[in-house]
């Protein structure tokens, strides 16, 4: 029986999958005195440290906790899970973390975007039997804008490079803590957790000392899911947004299946976008809700979901807001919420009055979840003007010239998956959602979409020079070069593609395949993600 500790902050539930797909059953500790009675204690932290710690305080768990670590008894912390094993934290200097380890927690200051957002590398520091079983070369994934820095090097079991070296997991006799979601990490992390876990605590493979560690390119693939006429919940894709052929819905497959095909494939993330959540509540549009439940059962990535993210007053006049709705999908397993057209419609509002309310689904939703778990998908669409200065918004030079030679362009935010046009351009739109809180920004392109002519060079270029959160580039891709051309030609962290791997053109690995030695990437064999840890050993 593994207990886990949650304080009621956000998604453990993929913690929980990974931990039951290992075949073990998973006690979580809502009181106290069940943190004194475990056996084996899971702590996955989520959100900010000030208000983890303020929780655990009010909850009564700070003593207990301390008593368990004290006490010698396995202890797995996760991320922020690890970071409360510290003294104090930049993110928080008035609150005093567990201490039980000597140390801080510091704000990477660095010339790369921040949060860190991605699968990186671990450099070796000590043995482990946490490492049982993994090659050297293995990437977890990482999320976080803050770091570990340990009084003790002697705690330090692996360092990560990211502008600075940096601890990535400690090890103090049982107590394990990583920086990286071992429950996000594909192979990788169901192996190490599988370690944790085993009953053979004694078998230790020295492990291979790496130096230097490499922030991969992400590959990401992405489920645009709606009803068919049917009423069934499929996957779609549309060509410049246009989901129908001959009037009827596209329907390329379910979303769970597809998700756990792309998973097996190597995919670095999935991202489910509910495309026509801009007229549907997304909590009475339950089947969504069921769907990312599935997923998450086998899919041990990053998972992301969008669409109708904002406040709504349904039919009985019950208001609910966008910070409950993504906090049902964060329970159902969602790592991070996509928002949309919402975006749009709060940058709008804070450029006319000049103010932010605080209340916006963008500053809630990353208050209480953290930055990292507020993806802004822009749907952008070119309009060509003569001249730099033919409009207000932003305008770029381009080197594709428009259907009257016109050499300049512009990037209109859409609406409502593109139906409404507005006034605000994707540069400014970005730059905003960045100051409002927003970690990452999901590129697509209208003109580009289901296209499979590439991706818009230039539209990522100006909002990635704008921005220093991650960008995904989506939208064109046709190919496997067409990666390597958004990698080379633009410094987006990530690529997602939807047709291609939909209809089997080119499936993921084809793509990690062409890449290997020539871009960054987390390498996967096909199917290793299907075939579980079992075989790790001492499990
Ligand atoms: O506005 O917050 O409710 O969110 C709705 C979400 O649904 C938005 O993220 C919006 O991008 C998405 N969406 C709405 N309508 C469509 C549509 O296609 N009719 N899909 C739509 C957007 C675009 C990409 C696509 C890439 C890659 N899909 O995510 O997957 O363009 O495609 P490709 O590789 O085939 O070229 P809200």
């Amino acid at each position: 029986m593994i207990t886990l500790l949650d304080y009621g902050a956000g998604n453990v539930r993929s913690v929980i999958n990974a931990i039951e797909s290992l075949g073990e059953t998973v006690h979580i500790a809502r009181r106290a005195e069940e943190i004194a009675g475990a056996e084996r204690l899971v702590f996955p932290g989520v959100g900010a440290f000030g208000s983890m710690m303020q929780i655990l305080n009010q909850k009564g768990y700070v003593e207990p906790l301390r008593d368990y670590l004290k006490s010698g008894r396995p202890f797995f912390g996760i991320c922020l899970g690890m970071q409360a094993l510290f003294e104090t934290s930049a993110e928080a200097f008035a609150t005093e973390g567990l201490g039980i380890l000597k140390g801080t927690v510091k704000r990477f200051d660095i010339d790369l975007a921040v949060p860190h957002i991605g699968w990186n590398g671990i450099n070796v520091k000590k043995p482990s039997r946490i490492f049982n079983g993994l090659s050297g070369n293995e990437k977890f994934y990482f999320v976080h804008s803050y770091y570990i820095a340990p009084a003790d090097d002697a705690v330090i079991l692996t360092s990560s490079d990211y502008g600075v070296e940096f601890a990535s997991s400690v090890q103090a006799g049982p107590i394990i803590g990583t920086q990286f979601h071992p429950e996000k990490s594909g192979r990788a992390g169901q192996l190490l957790l599988a370690n944790f876990l085993a009953v053979d605590r004694t078998k230790v493979t020295p492990p291979e000392i790496l130096t230097g560690t490499k922030l991969a390119k992400r590959i990401i693939a992405c489920l645009d899911v709606r009803s068919n006429d049917q009423g069934d919940l499929v996957v779609t894709k549309g060509d410049q947004y246009d989901v129908r052929e001959e009037g009827i819905v596209r329907n390329l497959g379910k979303p769970v299946e597809l998700a756990e095909r792309y998973y097996r494939e190597g995919a670095d993330e999935i991202t489910f976008l509910n495309i026509t959540g801009f007229r549907d509540f997304p909590l009475e549009d339950m089947p969504m809700i069921a769907v990312l439940k599935q997923t998450s059962q086998h899919v041990f990535v990053p998972l992301t979901i969008g669409g109708g993210i904002r406040d709504y007053t349904d039919a009985n006049g019950r208001t609910y807001t966008a910070l409950e709705v993504a906090a049902e999908y964060f329970r159902s397993g969602a790592d991070k919420v996509s928002i949309g057209s919402d975006a749009v419609l709060i940058v709008e509002e804070c450029l006319r009055t000049g103010e932010k309310t605080g209340q916006s689904a963008i500053e809630t939703i990353s208050r209480v979840y953290g930055n990292q778990a507020v993806v802004i998908s822009v749907d952008p669409r070119r309009v060509y003007v003569p001249s730099p200065d033919a409009v207000e918004q932003h305008v770029i030079a381009t080197a594709i010239p428009g259907p009257s030679g016109e050499a300049y362009c512009w990037y209109q935010c859409t609406i409502k998956g593109g139906r409404e046009g507005r006034d605000l351009d994707a540069v400014t739109l970005a730059k905003a959602c960045e100051e409002l809180g927003a970690g990452e920004i999901l590129l697509n392109c209208i003109d580009k979409d289901g296209t499979n002519s590439g991706f818009d060079i230039e539209l990522i270029n100006a909002v990635k020079q704008a921005v220093t959160i991650p960008v995904i580039a989506s939208s064109g891709a046709g190919n496997a070069q067409h990666f390597e051309e958004v990698f080379r030609r633009t410094a987006a962290e990530a690529a997602l593609a939807a047709g291609i791997f939909h209809r089997r053109e080119v499936p993921i690995d084809a793509v990690k395949t062409y890449l290997d030695g020539k871009v960054e990437i987390r390498k996967t064999d096909r199917n290793e993600n299907g075939g579980g840890p079992c075989n790790a050993p001492g499990n």
